[in-house]
Parts: structure tokens; sequence; C-alpha cells
């Protein structure tokens, strides 16, 4: 078999190329190791910045996200037992979707099947990638069926199979810079309205506590908690009265409590994949760089990279001339925006965790960079453009 382009991975990033490919009539096939249902029912990432959704609709893929997501423009900092609401919308003009994962990848694996004629192949087992270093890559996997290893010849491979994935590995050693936070966050996914309709961020000496509005009916919270925790040291009561504890501030109401439907323990850390590419393989999303959730930026950097990618594997297979200029620049023009939101996440995290650090120090600049929003105008403004990622050039 022999097609233009090998997807692996069909999450949000290998989606997205897949989509961009076949709208250019380009041929690709997409190959994932989970089951269509695993995937449009995995619950992550909800939040997607401005940019990104005009970007979607830009290549036709935002119609049912601009229909259902709703908008957000403000979040909460509870600290010091007050309530604090940053309305970034006021400040800015702009604001964020909520629009869960497991919805838009719903979305863009119809549309690329349904209407664009593109073909996944599910439950693949033990892929591997071939010869990237050459200019006949290809990629081989064990079929499930057969039970033999089928192999596809390609000219570029996308590797889109985020944090977990066997393509970052095809890269040469010794390019991936890593930073661990040394703290952990139980996430919760509570059968729950959110108890307030924007995202809240608790600063409290016993540790983080985060809630994010999903839907009407769902709510993520986040309590940080120590690295390689046992979900199952948190029970039910324990869960809830450790959030209504955290997040507890003057005339605030109450987190709503319900069925906890998911209960992880996340190790934080972070790290890029620099550069992102190697010879025929280009990575995009999770799989080229992690970015622990603290600010909601992963899936928003996957978009990034995979608008960057489709629009540069076009230019180079569709055009007459062949142009790869952007495939050539397509490391260096994601990793701009990489790098500024690991730094935002970093600097976050100090505000999220410092106060729980049980040093005098770290809590008095903590709350000292919590407060600058609020005093300053200037500081609210450059964080309402990184927490909305809207600046214009990276
Ligand atoms: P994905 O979504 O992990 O998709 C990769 C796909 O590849 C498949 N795969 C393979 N396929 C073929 N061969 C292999 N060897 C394979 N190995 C794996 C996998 O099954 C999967 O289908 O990566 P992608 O596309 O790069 O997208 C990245 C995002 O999913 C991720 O960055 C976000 O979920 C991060 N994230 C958030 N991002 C935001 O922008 N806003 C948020 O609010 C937000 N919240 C979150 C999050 C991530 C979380 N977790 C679980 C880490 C909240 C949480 C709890």
């Amino acid at each position: 078999e022999r097609v233009s382009v090998v997807v692996v991975g069909a999450g949000p990033a290998g989606l997205t190329v897949g989509n961009i490919l076949r709208r250019a009539g380009v041929d690709c096939v997409v190959l994932e190791t989970e089951t269509r249902e695993f995937i449009q029912g995995r619950q992550r990432a909800g939040v997607i910045e401005e940019w990104a959704v005009r970007a979607l609709q830009e290549r036709g893929l935002a119609g049912n996200l601009l229909s259902r997501a709703e908008r957000h423009t403000a979040c909460e900092f509870r600290f010091e037992g007050r309530r604090q609401r940053f309305s970034y919308g006021e400040l800015t003009g702009r604001h964020h979707f909520i629009y869960p994962q497991p919805m838009l990848v719903t979305d863009l694996l119809r549309e690329y099947t349904d209407v664009r004629g593109g073909t996944v192949r599910f439950d693949v087992r033990d892929v591997r990638v071939h010869d990237v270093d050459t200019d006949r890559p290809s990629v081989s996997y064990l079929c499930p069926r057969s039970g033999r290893r089928e192999v596809v010849h390609c000219d570029f491979i996308a590797g889109c199979d985020g944090a977990r994935g066997v393509t970052r590995k095809a890269l040469a050693a010794g390019r991936t810079a890593r930073h661990d936070y040394g703290i952990g966050w139980l996430s919760l996914l509570a059968e729950a309205p959110p108890s307030s309709d924007c995202v809240l961020f608790g600063i409290h000496q016993d540790g983080f506590a985060g809630q994010m509005p999903r839907s009407p009916e769902v709510t993520r919270y986040y309590l940080q908690c120590p690295p390689g925790d046992d979900p199952e040291n948190w029970p039910h009561d324990r869960v809830w009265a450790e959030l209504r504890r955290r997040l507890a501030a003057d005339g605030a109401p109450e987190p709503v409590e319900g069925r906890l439907i998911e209960k992880r323990v996340l190790d934080m850390h972070d790290y890029v994949v620099e550069p992102m590419a190697s010879g025929r393989l280009f990575l995009a999303g999770d799989a080229a760089h992690l970015v622990a959730p603290i600010a909601a930026k992963g899936m928003n950097l996957a978009l990034h990279d995979a608008f960057l990618l489709g629009d540069a594997l076009v230019a180079r297979l569709q055009r007459e001339d062949g142009d790869d200029s952007a495939l050539a620049g397509y490391s260096e023009a994601c990793l701009r925006r990489v790098w500024d939101y690991q730094e935002f996440s970093q600097w976050l995290s100090e505000v999220y965790h410092g106060p729980a650090a049980g040093e005098p120090f770290r809590t008095g600049t903590a709350l000292a960079r919590l407060r600058r929003l609020f005093a300053s105008p200037v500081a609210a403004a450059a964080f309402a453009e990184q927490y909305l990622g809207t600046a214009e050039r990276y």
C-alpha cells in the first residue's frame, strides 16, 4: 500500500491534519491504536482559544462547535478567604470557548470519514515507523484481525500519537527538554453542575484546587496532591470536603457535590522535543510537547501544530513547484508558541502552588503576583493576553 501521508494517531492533532489533507484531495491514512468508541468518549480538555476556533472555522471544522460551545469571559481566583473575579472579556473583548474534547474529536472524525472520504484504521497494534531519514519512509502495524504486519509506504509521516506514542522515540535521542513540577494533581470529573459559571482557582496553603466547567451536567475539578499519590486515598467524602475547604471564600457558593466518574493522579510535568521533525517525520501535539494542564493549553498547542503541518504538507504535495519552505520552517514556527505557553504555565504554577510549598517566602511572592493582577492594569492586560493566547506574533 502507498499513500502520500500516514498520520499516526487520531486525537485532535491527527484528525485535524487528516481533515486538512483530505480537503485538498491529498491521499492519507490515519492509524489509531484505540477503538472509535474509546476515542470519542475520552474526556480531557475543554478550553479552546478563540484563534484556534477561528482557524478551525476557516478549514470548515467548527460548525457544531460554534453552535454548541459555551463562551467564557472570566475566571475567579480565591485566596485568603476572598474571591476576586478576573474579567478578561471586559478587558480585551475576547473569550474562551468551552467544548469538551470528545465532542471535538467526534466532529473531526465524522467530517474526515463521512464528508471528506478519509480512512482511519482503528485498533491497530505495534505501530512502527521506518526509514524516516530517507525519502522512502514507511509505517507498519499489526492488523488486529489477520494478525499480519501491514506496511504503508508514504512520502511523509505525521506523528500525532500523543504523550505515550511511538513516533517521538523515532527521533534521535537527546532532544527532549523536560521539567518536573514535583507535585501531583488529582484530576476529577463530577456528575454535577459547576457551582459558578466560570473557572475557579483556589490558592490555599494546603494545596491548589480548581474548578473547570465542562457542561451543565459535568464539571472537572483538580486537587493538588503528592506526586504518585494513589487515587484510592481520595474517597468521595474526602474529595468533597477538601474541595469545599480549598475553594471557600466569603460569599462564595460551595461546590455542588456529585458522583465522581473519573479520579486519576497526574504527575505534573512538561517536555518539549526540539526540533519537532527529522527527515520525513513531523511530530504534532502531545507527541512533540506536553504541557501540564495548569493553563489549559495542551489541546490548543496540538491544534496550532496541526494547522501548520496540514497546510505545509498540502503546499509541498499539491503545488506544482512542491513548495517546501513551510515544512522547513514548521518546527520553529510551532516552538515559538510552545515555549511561550510553557513559560506562562510555569509562571501560573508558582501562583497556584507557591503558597502550599511550606515556605513563607514563596507564599509572599506568589500572593504578590496574584495581587498585582488586580492592582495593575498593565499586569492584568499581560495576563489576559497570555491566558487567551492572543499575542499576534510568536
Ligand atoms: P492525543 O489526544 O493524546 O491523541 C493521540 C492519539 O494517538 C493514539 N495513539 C496511537 N496511535 C497509533 N499508534 C500508536 N503507537 C499510538 N499511541 C497512541 C492515542 O490513542 C490517541 O488517540 O494527542 P493530541 O492529538 O496531540 O492532542 C493533545 C490533547 O489531547 C491534550 O494536549 C489535551 O487533552 C491536554 N489537556 C487540555 N488541553 C487544553 O488545551 N485545554 C484543557 O482544558 C485541557 N485539559 C488536558 C486537560 C489533559 C488532561 N490529561 C488527561 C492529561 C485535562 C486533562 C485531565
